[in-house]
């Protein structure tokens, strides 16, 4: 609720981060305009719709007595799941005033169950238990009582707690011990109602004669219709409001109306405002549940979405990891990781794999000249030629370190990958795409050294022999490929070295 909002010391920023976070739980959640929109509109709603009926409560209906039991049925099964679901909440949250409710829920959902059978003519003429004519009036009275009570005792309680806090503390101590404890005074409570309705009716004045309500047994009703008003607006003035508070005031609305209609407007059972304050009942016992299932499915939406933002913000960092941030093609662990991995296939499945080692020729010369932000730039122009020259899926091109470039061809022999390395060294010598640099300067050419994998190499022994050929290829002039073993190209594009750069 809102009220949590009073015990955050958090900054602005860090509160916001946290928001989603915090407010998990409809029970634990700041009642916002949708919400008392809404819940406005049903009170407005109920309000209207009593007012119309009010003035026919008195018409006499047919007597259905299949009504009771669908009744009853509707109240058990909705009061419980709500029950079970605000039990749910609190074993989260270890919320006081969610437990209340929740023990509230409970209570209408096993003294209806008792109301149903001491009921006359539902499970026997009389009803059952023992009860007498008026038992049932009883049974109405203090389950229309106590749930009011239970109302203004959850706005007594502290507000709830934030989930991040309480989720700290719920590895302290059991939230079950508490339900249990909780469940079990229902029990008794309700079993003391039911004694007293039964074997204690004798005793008791008479609310009820015949179908009629005594005079005596209107007052207790207005005492009742009182006490659930008043339920309301110690609800109202407890604010700030959360979505629970919101959505209880709409129940106790409903709730007014149901005992308005079903007992004080009306002359006894089986009139309009009988049945009408019955119905009100049964939307009193689920609006409740409807709003926690709305808000579940509004949570699990937003959780789905995070789950999906979580994966996708995980698969750009994991790319961002990989991915050498100047020249945009593999970094050093991708290259690693992923000669490793083909490394493995190539022995599984006895194919050959090659390395190519690039070097750019005279590059400190370049960095010297034309400084270090023009080789920087250089650096990506050549990058984005040796990414461009890999022609198959597999085929990796990665920054091995400083202006040395790696490229990793599986499935490829020395031969193959020597003319690739050629095609590489060709494209760098003839790209004209330096143009961002902004001024026309020497293009560069790169020396490649390659070496293609044998059963007995590792990882390194091939990067070693790769970075042989490459010094080869350097001692040899530059601008130029070197393939070990030796293979023989058809079309070798060795050039004599020279140094362009040299100013
Ligand atoms: P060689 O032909 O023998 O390879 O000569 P070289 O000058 O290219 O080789 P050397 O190892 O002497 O110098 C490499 C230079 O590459 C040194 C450094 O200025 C430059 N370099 C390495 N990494 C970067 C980088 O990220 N940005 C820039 N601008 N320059 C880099
Ligand atoms: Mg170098
Ligand atoms: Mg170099």
């Amino acid at each position: 609720m809102s009220a949590v909002c009073w015990q955050c010391n958090e900054d602005d920023t860090m509160q916001s981060n946290l928001t989603n976070e915090r407010w998990a739980f409809v029970s634990s959640e700041p009642a916002g305009r949708r919400e008392i929109r809404f819940a406005l509109a049903a009170a407005i709603l109920s309000i209207l719709v009593f007012a119309a009926i009010a003035p026919f409560a008195r018409t006499p209906m047919p007597q259905h007595p299949v009504f009771i039991p669908i009744y009853v049925t509707a109240l058990v099964v909705s009061d419980l799941i709500t029950a079970a679901l605000l039990f749910g909440q609190f074993t989260v949250l270890r919320s006081s005033p969610v437990l209340v409710l929740a023990a509230g829920y409970l209570f209408t959902a096993c003294i209806t169950l008792a109301y149903s059978l001491v009921f006359p003519g539902m499970f026997s003429a009389t009803g059952l238990l023992g009860s007498g004519p008026q038992s049932s009036s009883v049974m109405y009275m203090i389950w229309h009582a106590g749930f009011p009570l239970v109302v203004m005792l959850y706005t007594k309680c502290r507000p709830p707690v934030p989930v991040l806090q309480v989720t700290r503390l719920s590895s302290r101590r059991s939230p079950y011990g508490a339900i249990a404890c909780v469940a079990a005074a229902v029990l008794a409570v309700t079993w003391a109602a039911t004694l007293l309705a039964t074997a204690g009716a004798a005793s008791l004045p008479e609310f009820l004669r015949g179908h009629q309500t005594t005079p005596l047994g209107y007052s207790v009703l207005w005492g009742i219709w009182l006490l659930a008003l008043s339920a309301l607006v110690v609800l109202f003035r407890r604010k700030p409001h959360g979505v629970l508070d919101v959505w209880l005031m709409v129940v106790m609305t409903v709730w007014l109306c149901d005992i308005a209609l079903g007992a004080l407007l009306n002359t006894g059972r089986y009139d309009l405002g009988w049945y009408a304050g019955r119905i009100y009942g049964v939307l009193a016992a689920s609006a409740l549940l409807v709003v926690l299932l709305m808000e579940d499915i509004r949570h699990f939406a937003r959780l789905m979405q995070m789950s999906v933002d979580l994966r996708l913000a995980n698969q750009s960092l994991a790319e961002v990891s990989r991915i050498d941030a100047l020249t945009q093609v593999a970094n050093r662990r991708h290259f690693d990781e992923y000669l490793s991995e083909q490394l493995a296939v190539a022995q599984r499945h006895r194919r050959p794999l090659s390395l190519v080692l690039c070097d750019i020729d005279h590059f400190k010369a370049f960095n010297d000249r034309y400084g270090h932000e023009a080789g920087d730039t250089r650096l990506k122009g050549v990058a984005s030629v040796l990414a461009a020259c890999c022609q198959r899926p597999s085929d990796l091109a990665a920054r091995y370190g400083g202006e040395e470039f790696a490229i990793i061809l599986p499935d490829t022999d020395t031969t193959g990958a020597a003319h690739i390395a050629e095609a590489m060294r060709k494209a760098v010598a003839g790209f004209e795409g330096y143009a961002d640099e902004g001024t026309v300067r020497p293009r560069s050419t790169i020396s490649c050294g390659v070496a293609s994998w044998q059963p007995t190499m590792t990882a390194k022994s091939l990067i070693v022999e790769a970075d042989l050929a490459l010094y080869q290829a350097k001692g040899l002039g530059r601008n130029r490929v070197v393939p070990l073993p030796a293979a023989s190209l058809d079309e070798p594009g060795w050039v004599q070295p020279r140094s362009s750069y040299a100013s």
